[in-house]
């Protein structure tokens, strides 16, 4: 499959539902009344569009409408363009440093994907010819070590980890160690899912990353918080809230084909100004793809 087959695919939901929605608001009255267009209003937030691109959107509608009439009013067209605008100053790619490994720390809360997002990402690069190791930090579930070997057995990462318990910013120095001793291109670390609420464990975090820096100047390079897609605004308010207390380089969204609340990434994008740098789309390793303003319009509005 292709990567635009792989975004239409995965975005199904939320394509059939702002479609279907759209499409019924312009049938019912062709004519732009303000009823019609505080229902497309409506559409576009219960998509998770976000207040900011939403307003942005009837605008540009009400403005369509106003120069052209009805004869050039494509609602979908329209929200397509504005998101794509929107949108196009994300800036997707990893970092890569030039020489060495580079260090990805992948962070959130609880069950947003963290685990399978870092087995995703090593096969991704792993695809790209480029050598990978995957770390198992969660040490606060013995199930959660078990669960990354198995992705790297599946996937033929080696996975360097201690026993459940074990410190994770140890494992993590001796993950850094094993990186650099065997020249790995990519080190990913998955880590423990933890509320930014709970303090003791934003610290602990904290000094995962001091020790890996000190180990290695710059590490980790990539801190990306992943967040569940069909969680929706409540993935805002985790994002706004780590990003205090970690500083990110990025986000990830998940679980984006299980929701027809895909909107929730331009609402994250806009709202936070931090790049999205993949999308997860399923629980396959290929189901995560690098984010794409323009693929990403198309595949929510393209009919
Ligand atoms: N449908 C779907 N499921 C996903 C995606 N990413 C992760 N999952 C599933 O979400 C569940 C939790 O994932 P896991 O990686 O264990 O989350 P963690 O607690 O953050 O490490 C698992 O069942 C994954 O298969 C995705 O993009 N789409
Ligand atoms: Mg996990």
């Amino acid at each position: 499959m292709g990567l635009f087959a792989k975004f239409k695919a995965g975005l199904a939901k939320t394509h059939a539902k702002l479609t279907h929605e759209l499409k019924r608001i312009v049938t019912r009255s062709p004519k732009l009344t303000a009823e019609s267009l505080e229902e497309i209003e409506h559409a576009l937030i219960a998509a998770d569009l976000g207040i900011a691109m939403t307003t942005q959107i009837v605008a540009a509608v009400k403005l369509a409408y106003e120069t052209q009439g009805t004869a050039g009013l494509d609602y979908l067209a329209i929200a397509r363009a504005e998101i794509e605008k929107s949108l196009s100053s994300n800036q997707p790619d990893l970092i890569k440093v030039a020489h060495g490994t580079t260090i990805v720390s992948i962070v959130g809360v609880n069950g947003t994907g963290k685990t399978t997002t870092s087995a995703k990402l090593a096969h991704y690069f792993q695809a790209q010819q480029k050598s990978v190791l995957l770390a198992a930090c969660d040490t606060f579930r013995a199930a959660a070590i078990e669960q990354l070997k198995l992705w790297g057995k599946r996937l033929e990462v080696d996975v360097i980890a201690s026993g459940y318990g074990a410190d994770a910013a140890s494992v993590a120095h001796d993950a850094v160690t094993a990186a650099l001793a065997r020249k790995a291109d990519y080190l990913f670390i998955d880590t423990a899912g933890r509320l930014h609420t709970k303090h003791n464990l934003m610290q602990e975090l904290q000094k995962l990353h001091r020790v890996i820096g000190k180990q290695l100047a710059g590490a980790p390079h990539e801190v990306l918080l992943v967040l569940d897609g069909s969680t929706g605004m409540n993935a805002l308010n985790q994002a706004r809230e780590f990003h205090k207390a970690v500083p990110l380089t990025g986000l990830i969204v998940t679980k984006l084909d299980g929701t027809s609340k895909g909107g929730i990434v331009v609402a994250i994008q806009k709202e936070l100004g931090l790049p999205i740098k993949f999308i997860g789309l399923g629980e396959q390793p290929d189901d995560l793809q690098p984010f794409d303003a323009k693929q990403f319009a198309a595949a929510l509005f393209e009919e």
